[in-house]
């Protein structure tokens, strides 16, 4: 029988583990989509050497289980897995977890979050107990949470999450209001950590989106540089009239064109471009993630954000303040008008020093 004591070591014990099936599943951001990013590790319940590591590499690979009890192979007998995501129950792409967990001899499974996808959505859980294994939930679930909200918001709201991230001045300006506007990394505001940070940022998100204002004005890369083993994101480009230049640098194979419905654009097209017709924007976000779009960085400056702000559909503000005062300039949001009882609140979820810019991460408060 366990004393209080041993009660909190051994929830400390879950957390530290589940702590590092999350740095797991992190080197799988960006490049699992549809698939959520997943981790696990595998821990003998005698010694608590981690015996076994594995991450979701990309949809179409074995999931995270799999390599993690590929890695521990004969000692995962009576071990202990700690895993993310619920495991899987369905016969998908790849054959359930569940039943390689079961046939591995897991003697105990500790899950961070349940899965919402209807093919499993907790029969995974009761499979792995009806096989009389130890089952427990809920360790570090904010956490996974987080780390799978694209995969969750494809899910649950048939939508990407969509991150706005901007960087201001001490005053409150993105831009000075001529000369440098809203450009690509906002170069002239932060200093180059912070820069380097959005390069993490476009690296782990599936797709990035700007106005066609600021495609014709900076003709930005839209790329990931800088980053060991980065991956570019796919540019999403929001351009009712499909006025966007085929030869632009954000144009490449896979670019998404979200143009009003019945513009044809045929360079476009040849150039690779998959044209996306929406009336609105819930609508182009609707036709995004049925592209396998989860994660959406919004870099486009004030105008495009103040589309997505006034419609309700910014969930989470990467927001730098940079140590400067500009006087006259843009601000980050130009709309919705509200009254400043009515802004929408926010739940700060980091406040970090980067470089010497203030980082600010908060996610829309729910309801
Ligand atoms: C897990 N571990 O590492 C992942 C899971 O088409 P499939 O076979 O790859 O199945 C995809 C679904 O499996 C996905 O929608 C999600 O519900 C789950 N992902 N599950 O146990 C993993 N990536
Ligand atoms: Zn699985």
């Amino acid at each position: 029988q366990l004393t209080d004591g041993q009660l909190t070591d051994k929830q400390f014990r879950d957390e530290h583990f589940m702590a590092q099936a999350l740095a797991q599943a992190a080197r799988g951001l960006g490049r699992t989509s549809p698939n959520p990013p997943v981790g696990c590790v595998i821990v003998d319940a005698g010694s608590g050497e981690v015996v076994g590591r594995g991450f979701h590499p990309r949809a179409g690979e074995p999931h995270a289980e799999v390599f993690a009890l590929r890695d521990a192979g004969e000692r995962a007998r009576g071990a202990i897995a700690y895993v993310t995501l619920e495991p899987c129950s369905h016969h998908g792409r790849t054959p359930p977890c569940a039943d390689a967990l079961i046939a591995a001899g897991v003697a105990r499974v500790v899950v961070a979050a349940g899965d919402p996808n209807p093919l499993v959505g907790g029969r995974g859980l009761e499979k792995l107990r009806a096989a009389g294994i130890a089952v427990q939930t809920g360790v570090l679930e904010a956490q996974a949470v987080r780390q799978q909200a694209g995969f969750r918001s494809r899910i649950l709201r048939g939508r990407p999450f969509v991150i706005y991230k901007y960087a201001m001045t001490l005053d409150g300006k993105v831009a000075a209001l001529r000369g440098d506007g809203a450009s690509e990394a906002n170069g002239a505001v932060t200093g180059p950590e912070a820069r380097a940070r959005v390069m993490r940022w476009r690296d782990e998100c599936d797709a990035i989106a700007v106005g066609v204002g600021t495609l014709l004005t900076d003709d930005p890369q839209l790329t990931t540089r800088g980053v060991e083993g980065g991956r570019d994101p796919r540019p999403v480009i929001f351009d009712r009239q499909g006025r966007t230049p085929p030869t632009a640098r954000a144009v490449r194979p896979g670019t998404v064109i979200v143009t009003a419905p019945g513009v044809s654009a045929p360079a476009l097209a040849e150039a690779g471009a998959v044209l996306l017709p929406a009336v609105d924007l819930a609508e182009a976000l609707r036709g995004l993630a049925e592209l396998d779009i989860s994660t959406l960085l919004l870099e486009g400056g004030p105008t495009l954000a103040s589309m997505f702000a006034a419609a309700g559909l910014i969930d989470e503000v990467r927001a730098f303040i940079a140590p400067k005062l500009l006087g006259a300039g843009l601000s980050p949001l130009t709309s919705p008008q509200r009254l400043m009882a009515e802004a929408g609140g926010l739940e700060v979820v980091g406040v970090e020093q980067v470089g010497s810019d203030l980082l600010i991460q908060g996610l829309r408060a729910e309801g």
